[in-house]
């Protein structure tokens, strides 16, 4: 008997045990279910390779997004950082997922892991690694058993390793969701058959692998069950799942754009952001995701593209170094807080939808106990006003307001009230740290290679850079000898070189003789480089250097684009009676990969190499150079950025750790930028709001705090083109100026962040004009002096809050008042 009624203890223990950890995650056609609640999910991307672990990046990072409202943070996972080398694994650093999911548990918000192994997301080659690509047989995204067999031995690993640290709901860990492939829906038409099996194939092996928690494939129309098909997109208002036991979910609601080399810098309002996302869950959304919330670096060589930028800030809500984008920030989080306050109506509610005429609509979501109501007015013009259960609303153009007991308005989406921080740069140089940077340099050696044209490698053909270098630099050497009789058209008449290229950079040398370079751009790529060379009679050599800018990341079977220098490679003749072309790209070719100057480790700060750097005459305009300084960490906690202005391109590293690529003297496109004021209303595009046109695409670099000592550190640039690094210098990222533009009975914030507020430079309540950094007084005004009011509350501190009202600031008797200050921090 007490045998038995320990055994039956024992299985009632086990099993609570297991319930009492457990998080149970269902869905219906309405909305994630937790634990048998139905739930309003609001997320955000954060990629972990694209912050550091170290200095608390990871946890600075997700305690913000939960303090701006989210609940959960959605991330891929990155195969080619995970597995650079075939069965070589890399965990470490900001590479070690199972730390960044338990920093997500450790702030009680939840996680939605985005395996893929396909992530696109702007990162070289969406994340293949390029050796994939190399094995033999091997169809990257359809029915193919060597592609298939890596994908799902990379899926199972990175389950298996979430499953061993108990990281699953269903284990008590944190994701409640898991993506298998990747926007496939969008490319899947030219795979055809194999394609569609594929689909097949990938939701039966993700369900095969157990994980407890629902499966979602986005953008996937055809995702058998029980797999979810969700929406990407700047608007996800009009998606509908394809089957009605999905909820309706948006994973990628793009809050702003990446940015190319050449190109402005993209901008979406939060106005138009919250609109989206209001507008969503008006019609019925329930779980909606931010790409970005914070998009970050993209450190070292992990950019894709081709040309797309070191930085990632994406115009987030937080920024590249993690602060508050403000106002975008503090406006999402109210509108989140509004929602929130919503779920139960919003997911268990009737709903009925109101024409009330002119593009406004009504949605009441009823339960029993309670109504919330959303106004909306998509017309991109004209402001409204309605009447609404008999009350008057103002809802101006392409906006929505939400009224959480279908009384009185809480959120308008354009009705802006948080805070406008604008950063500015600040130098905060440790004492005794000079104005300007000491420099050393050394030439790379190009005496092998352009000289003597000695490669590792050799084939009568021009090999794809992918498949000779294997993604292990960005550089690789193409050389050639041409031998040339006394008589031979080459050398008796004018004469060009002419290579066509895939679209990275080249650069072209002729005897060892530098004969020019090309590159091209992100929307415009492949190209035909010509130039004249002096050929001489008997042996010359043809080197080129490639360099890539990041590997291709989208489009149907973009991994099989061609990379490099292609065929073919010519040397023309310019007769008068005509050309006379040979073709050189069946000669034999020698390659060499990669730079002699990595090879040394030139960017160890204890560079074990014999290689001497020298500290006179500094070059400039020179290219591929070394140059290499120390310098101390600015002073303070805020995040660090490098000023490279001055040079051309190349690669840049902060004791060891490599800062990714470098290009300020990439310009924004003159024309990019429109003359008119970025106007939220309307429909966002990528092309709409840009900044920046006419500057450089990016001057300053983020060099992570985890990155910097105490101490000396060692900063090593790696110049390509030629530039002058006598003006880098290092700063901090610091709010500058604080402004608020607030409407009566509106509670705000003031904040200089972690700094006190020196100076109220402009208070005016009443009907005050402009925009922050350039707000006028207008004759409607209140005759209490705001500016002191403010002085005394605000000044010496580092945050002050307080209530829009006539009762602190006065009368005033504009059509609507309005407050509007700017601080200085
Ligand atoms: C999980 O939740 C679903 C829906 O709320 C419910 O049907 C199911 O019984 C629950 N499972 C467990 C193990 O509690
Ligand atoms: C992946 O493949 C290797 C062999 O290359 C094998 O040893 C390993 O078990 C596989 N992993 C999984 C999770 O299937
Ligand atoms: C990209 O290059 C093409 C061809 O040179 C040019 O027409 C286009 O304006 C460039 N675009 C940008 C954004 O620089
Ligand atoms: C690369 O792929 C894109 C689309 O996938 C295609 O439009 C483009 O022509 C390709 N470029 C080259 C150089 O092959
Ligand atoms: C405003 O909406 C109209 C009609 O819906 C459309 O034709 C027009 O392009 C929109 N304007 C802007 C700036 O988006
Ligand atoms: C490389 O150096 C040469 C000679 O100093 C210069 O003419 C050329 O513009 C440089 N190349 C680039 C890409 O800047
Ligand atoms: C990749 C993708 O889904 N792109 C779509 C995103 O949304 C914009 C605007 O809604 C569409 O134009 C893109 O095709």
């Amino acid at each position: 008997m007490g045998f038995i009624n320990s055994f039956f203890v024992a299985i009632i223990f086990s099993f609570f045990i297991f319930h009492a950890n457990a998080t149970n995650v269902t869905h219906d056609g309405r909305a994630i279910i937790i634990d048998g609640v139905h739930r309003v999910l609001i997320s955000g991307s954060i990629h972990y390779p694209r912050s550091t672990a170290q200095a608390s990046m990871w946890p600075d990072l997700i305690r913000k997004a939960k303090e701006g409202g989210l609940d959960t943070i959605e991330t891929y996972v990155f195969w080619n950082a995970h597995e650079p080398v075939h069965r070589q694994y890399d965990f470490s650093g900001n590479l070690d997922l199972v730390r960044f999911i338990k920093t997500i548990q450790d702030e009680g918000l939840y996680a939605v892991l985005r395996i893929g192994p396909y992530v696109c997301a702007e990162w070289n080659y969406g994340g293949f690694p390029v050796w994939l690509h190399n094995m033999p047989g091997v169809s990257f995204r359809t029915n193919n058993d060597v592609y298939m067999n890596e994908m799902q031995n990379f899926t199972t690993l990175i389950v298996d390793m979430m499953k061993k640290e108990n990281l699953f709901a269903s284990q008590g860990g944190p994701i409640i969701l898991a993506q298998i492939e990747n926007e496939f829906g969008n490319v899947m038409g030219p795979y055809g058959e194999g394609g569609k099996e594929y689909v097949q194939w990938c939701s039966d092996m993700a369900d095969s692998l157990g994980v407890g928690v629902p499966w979602i494939m986005c953008q996937q129309k055809d995702a058998p069950k029980p797999m979810i098909d969700t929406c990407n997109g700047f608007y996800c208002d009009e998606f509908k799942p394809n089957n009605p036991s999905s909820p309706k979910m948006w994973t990628e609601n793009w809050t702003g754009w990446f940015k190319s080399w050449g190109g402005a810098d993209p901008h979406r309002t939060p106005e138009d952001l919250a609109y989206a996302v209001a507008r969503f869950y008006q019609k019925g959304g329930t779980f909606q995701n931010y790409y970005m919330y914070h998009g970050g670096t993209n450190f070292g060589r992990s950019s894709g593209g081709p040309y797309i930028t070191t930085t990632y800030d994406y115009n987030a809500p937080l920024d590249e170094y993690g602060n508050p984008n403000q106002p975008k920030w503090g406006h999402l989080k109210q509108l989140h807080d509004v929602l929130r306050s919503m779920e139960y109506t919003l997911t268990r509610g009737d709903v009925k939808n109101i024409d009330l005429g002119n593009s406004i609509w009504a949605t009441v979501y009823s339960t029993k106990e309670k109504s919330s109501c959303f106004l909306s007015n998509s017309d991109n013009v004209t402001d409204a006003e309605v009447r609404f259960g008999g009350t008057d609303y103002s809802v101006p153009a392409w906006s929505v307001s939400i009224l959480p007991d279908c009384g009185d308005e809480a959120y308008n989406t354009a009705k802006v009230y948080a805070q406008t921080s604008v950063m500015v740069k600040k130098s905060n140089k440790a004492e005794d740290e000079p104005n300007s940077l000491e420099w050393e340099w050394r030439p790379e050696n190009i005496e092998k290679t352009a000289v003597q044209g000695k490669g590792d490698h050799h084939a009568n053909q021009i090999i794809d850079q992918k498949a000779m270098a294997n993604d292990a630099s960005d550089y690789l050497w193409y050389m050639t000898r041409v031998e040339l009789a006394n008589d031979d058209p080459l050398v008796t008449e004018k004469a060009t070189l002419r290579v066509t290229d895939s679209g990275h950079v080249l650069h072209a040398y002729v005897n060892g003789k530098y004969i020019g370079s090309q590159w091209a751009n992100y929307s415009s790529q492949k190209y035909v480089f010509e130039h004249e060379v002096k050929l001489n009679p008997g042996k010359n050599l043809i080197s080129l250097l490639s360099a890539t800018v990041g590997l291709h990341n989208y489009g149907p079977m973009f991994d099989l684009n061609v990379t490099g220098v292609l065929s073919p490679v010519e040397l023309v003749a310019h007769k008068e009676d005509g050309k006379v072309v040979k073709d050189l790209s069946s000669q034999k070719w020698s390659y060499k990969v990669g730079l002699d100057g990595v090879a040394n480790k030139l960017y160890e700060t204890d560079c074990p190499s014999k290689l001497k750097w020298a500290s006179d005459s500094i070059p400039v305009d020179r290219n591929l150079t070394w140059y290499k300084t120390t310098f101390k960490a600015p002073l303070g906690k805020a995040p660090v950025v490098v000023d490279l202005l001055g040079l051309g391109k190349g690669h840049a590293w902060v004791n060891s750790h490599s800062l990714g690529r470098y290009w300020p003297s990439y310009i924004a496109d003159q024309h990019a930028c429109k003359a008119e004021a970025c106007d939220y209303r309307g429909p966002y595009s990528d092309k709409k709001c840009v900044s920046k046109c006419g500057e450089p695409t990016q001057r300053w670099y983020h060099v992570p705090r985890s990155f910097l000592k105490d101490g000396d550190n060692t900063l090593v640039l790696f110049e390509e083109f030629g530039g002058n690094p006598s003006r880098v210098q290092f700063q901090t990222v610091e709010i500058g100026t604080a402004c608020i533009n607030a409407h009566v009975g509106k509670k705000v914030e003031l904040s200089c962040h972690d700094r006190p507020i020196s100076r109220i430079n402009f208070a005016s309540f009443g009907d005050p004009q402009g925009v922050c950094g350039a707000f006028k007084k207008s004759e409607c005004e209140s005759t209490v002096d705001a500016v002191s009011i403010l002085e005394k509350e605000c000044v010496g501190r580092e945050s002050c809050s307080f209530q829009v009202s006539e009762d602190k600031f006065g009368k005033a008797y504009c059509a609507v008042n309005r407050l509007a200050v700017e601080a200085i921090c």
